[in-house]
Formats: C-alpha cells, structure tokens, sequence
C-alpha cells in the first residue's frame, strides 16, 4: 500500500503531541516534514516543542518554524493558554532546550514540498491557518496541486471553546481560517461538533500507557495538568481534538461529513464564528456561490476514533 504523504502543521500543544505521534507511529503515513505556528505558545516555544518531540520520538522528518503573529495584525496578542497547555505548551513537562528565535520557513517548504509532489500531499492543519493561507499567497497555484487539506477547527451551530461562538485554532486567525476555507482546494474540517466527544479519562489514559512504548508513556506525562483544565470544567478527561483530525486521514469511514461551503467571520464579537451553508435552497448569487463545497465533520464514531489511538499510538513496549 502506498504510504499517504502528510505535512503536519501544529502548535505543541498537549493533543499536538498525541496526533503527532499518530501520525509517526502510523504505518500507513509518511511524514514529510513538520511546519509550526504561534498558538498554544509563542512561535518559539511551539518550534522547540515540535523539535523536542521529534527528537524524543526519532521522527526524520525536517521541522520548519512558520508564523508568529496572524495575518493582518495589530494590536496585543491573544494571550497564550497556559492554564491549558502549561507554561512551556507541553504541560510543563521538563525540556533542556531553550525557545530560540529561527527564520520563518514554513510557508515555503508547504509550497515546495507540494510543488515536488504534485496530488500526492495531504495537509493536516491543527493550529491557527497562518502558515497555509501564507502558502497559498506565496504560490496559489498549490490549492490544486495538493490532495487535500484537513484541519482541525471551528464549531458549527454549537458553542466555541475561547468565546461564545469560536474555537481556538479559528480565533487564532480568522482572516486566514477564511482564505483557506474560500480557496478550491478540498478541506475537510474536524470541528468541535465532533472532537468535544472524543474524551479519554485519567483512569483510561493510565491503563493504556501503563505497558505501552515510551513514547505513550511521555505523552500520559505530559497530559496530566491538560486533563486538570478540562476536569474543572467539567469534562470526564482530556478531549483529544487535534489527534481526531489525523484519525479522519487514516479512518475517515468513523466521521460523518456535511457537504456545503463555508464562511469565517472575522472580526468584532463574532471573530471566528464558523458558518456552513446548509440547504438547496436558491438564493440571490453572492460570495457564497463562488466558494468550494467543504466538508465539516459534524459527527462520527468519537469511541471508535479513540479505538483507533489506542491501536496506533498505545502499542505494548517491545
Ligand atoms: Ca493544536
């Protein structure tokens, strides 16, 4: 069987960390390279994160630094999660490596590495959409010479998880969430809707790393205070959001997919709210007809994805 090519972009990140070595332990995915983005810590804390990682786990692939700051920034930055991903983005789990500043390179290794495999790439995008709306401005050739494009992102007619109608990696850059999702490539979106399901408890956690690999033993420690934050907020365990999307590119029989094209708002109150349209009914032409049909995976088998983190990432020591 031929591997599937994948770039990963992401912003470690404790479920950054567990979709990442799905991704690496995976024997049908072949992992071209890493590309980073400022989210759940700045850009130089997610690049160490990511190297770090790679490093712990013997993953070859090149890990490129990418945006800092969103697109059409101004003004103070979000504040970065800690209460959720820790001081480091890693749960605070000890790394000797200091955060260092490097060029930003990602948006153009996304374009090369889709230019030398032209309808072969997959990208999977579970940080905010800087780096590929970047990619897609630098050679917007590109939309369709790549497979596809996955992300994890948005909340589709339900509440978000950073305001009353966003999720993060949405509200991280709206202006670039809605250039990916208004470009022809073919996006899939994993939203909220579905990963809010995808619950793994401390006790289930503790089971299936207790003889597993290292690398599952690393991640377990790192995720401890993740599942703190959403314990007080009332979840049973750690919602797996990002490792969900990387299951839709190996599983994606476990998702139920809504056809229709969507629209981010970008700025005010409503800043990252996602919006599909729904329906055959006929409207006046308008921005929406000139947009590609996406899919938003508004529901799907949540055990059943996690069944299958189990198998990949939870395999015995040996
Ligand atoms: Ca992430």
């Amino acid at each position: 069987m031929t591997k599937q090519k994948i770039l990963f972009d992401t912003d470690p990140g404790v479920d950054d960390a567990l979709a990442l070595l799905y991704l690496h332990r995976h024997p049908n995915i072949d992992l071209l390279g890493i590309t980073t983005v400022f989210g759940n810590a700045p850009i130089s804390v997610t690049t160490r994160n990511a190297r770090f990682l790679a490093e712990a786990w013997g993953i070859k692939a090149p890990v490129h630094a990418g945006a800092a700051v969103p697109l059409n920034w101004s003004g103070a930055p979000h504040p970065y999660p800690v209460h959720v991903h820790g001081a480091n983005g890693l749960g605070n789990y000890p790394i000797a490596q200091e955060p260092r500043e490097e060029m930003d390179t990602a948006a153009r290794f996304i374009v090369d590495s889709i230019r030398q495999n032209p309808g072969q790439v997959r990208l999977l995008a579970v940080g905010g959409l800087t780096n590929l709306a970047r990619a897609l401005e630098t050679d917007p050739a590109i939309a369709d010479l790549v497979q596809d494009v996955v992300v994890m992102g948005g909340a589709f007619e339900i509440p978000g998880n950073v305001s009353p109608v966003a999720e993060a990696n949405i509200y991280a850059d709206p202006h670039a969430a809605d250039r990916v999702f208004a470009a022809s490539w073919k996006v899939t979106a994993v939203p909220l809707n579905l990963t809010g399901r995808t619950v793994i408890t401390r006790e289930a956690l503790a089971t299936i790393s207790a003889d597993a690999n290292p690398e599952m033993q690393m991640v377990a420690a790192l995720s401890q205070g993740y599942i703190d934050f959403y314990l007080q907020w009332g979840e049973a365990g750690m919602l797996v959001h990002d490792c969900s999307a990387a299951v839709f590119l190996t599983d994606p029989d476990l998702f139920t997919t809504r056809p229709g094209s969507v629209v981010v708002i970008k700025e005010g109150p409503a800043a990252g709210l996602t919006l599909q349209r729904l329906g055959a009914a006929r409207y006046s032409p308008s921005e929406w007809d000139r947009r590609r049909t996406q899919l938003v995976c508004v529901g799907g088998d949540a055990a059943g994805i996690l069944a299958r983190i189990y198998d990949v990432c939870a395999t015995p020591r040996n």
